[in-house]
């Protein structure tokens, strides 16, 4: 959020960007951008492609764990088990092939002050020699809260509207980058911005901020404009599942009780968990708006990049 600096700005050039998507196609030319995959994707994959392709830029895609050796990222460790080669080698021979890196690499839960340091994307960022953008790190997707800022900037009928970070329950631990990089740019935007989650669920207060949090749900949701879903699993029990509370699953219930919210939703998402399918099927909710505007959002962080070559 810090590299894209005045977000009024970068929220013209998202609207330039989207009116005109292949004006800027001549500073990708003769340009590499490869796309390392640590973990499944569907729209960074292909919304970064896309971005790239627009911007005239040749983008080549790596699935770690599919078609590569097995990558180790510990250092100093004896590599007698499965992963054949380590990072310090394949992250400069990587950037030896590309001008631009992409990477998403995911909180494993395994050791919280390391990937709170974001030990993997900082190796990326030391070793490649190449500008390199976060297609979701271990805390944080910061393309995917461009992509909601951009989308709120789009449906806000109000100059400062409510924003609703909640959470809901999901059967697996899944990483907080999402919730920490929306509470990060939300803090950061014109809006008023509260997060609703059981006890336990706080965000890290680097991300949190001074956001206001509110363990009654319901409450939070009142007067709201935006309601934002998504899961996490704890950050202060790290990695841990504390509520499977379904009572926290949006529906109809709860979105009564808003000003005729927006829903949204970063997506992948689990149906009748996250979210009911009446609230998610209804014309308040902008999930597909909301994905088609990762393109955008990583055009302009990848026009930004090549303008500065
Ligand atoms: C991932 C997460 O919660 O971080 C990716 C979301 C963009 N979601 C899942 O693993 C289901
Ligand atoms: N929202 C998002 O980043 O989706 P993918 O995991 O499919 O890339």
């Amino acid at each position: 959020m810090q590299d894209i600096g005045n977000l009024a700005e970068a929220l013209a050039e998202a609207r330039q960007v989207k009116r005109t998507p292949f004006a800027w196609k001549h500073l990708g030319r003769d340009k590499t951008i490869i796309l390392v995959f640590f973990n499944s994707s569907l729209r960074t994959r292909l919304s970064s492609q896309k971005a790239a392709l627009n911007l005239g830029m040749n983008p080549i895609v790596l699935n770690v764990n599919g078609d590569s050796w097995k990558l180790e990222t510990e250092l100093g460790v004896i590599m007698d088990g499965d992963k054949s080669e380590h990072l310090r080698e394949a992250i400069p021979v990587i950037g030896s092939y590309c001008d631009i890196i992409g990477v998403r690499s995911f909180a494993k839960f395994e050791d919280r002050d390391a990937e709170y340091a974001e030990t993997i994307i900082n190796q990326f960022i030391e070793y490649s020699g190449r500008p390199v953008i976060s297609l979701e790190s271990a805390t944080v997707h910061p393309c995917q809260a461009f992509a909601d800022l951009i989308t709120i900037d789009e449906y806000k009928t109000k100059a400062r509207p409510k924003v609703v970070l909640t959470w809901a329950p999901h059967p697996r631990a899944l990483p907080q980058a999402v919730p920490n990089s929306f509470a990060e740019w939300m803090n950061a935007a014109d809006v008023d911005f509260v997060i609703a989650c059981p006890p336990g669920y706080e965000l890290a207060p680097q991300f949190a901020g001074n956001a206001m949090v509110e363990h009654d749900q319901m409450k939070a949701f009142e007067g709201a404009d935006f309601i934002y879903a998504k899961n996490w699993s704890s950050y202060s029990e790290y990695g841990k599942i504390l509520s499977t509370d379904m009572s926290w699953t949006v529906g109809a219930r709860q979105m009564a009780v808003t000003d005729n919210a927006f829903f949204m939703h970063c997506l992948p998402v689990r149906r009748n968990m996250i979210v009911t399918d009446e609230v998610i099927d209804s014309p308040r909710s902008i999930v597909i708006p909301e994905a088609a505007n990762r393109v955008v959002s990583a055009q302009v962080v990848m026009k930004r990049m090549l303008e500065s070559m």
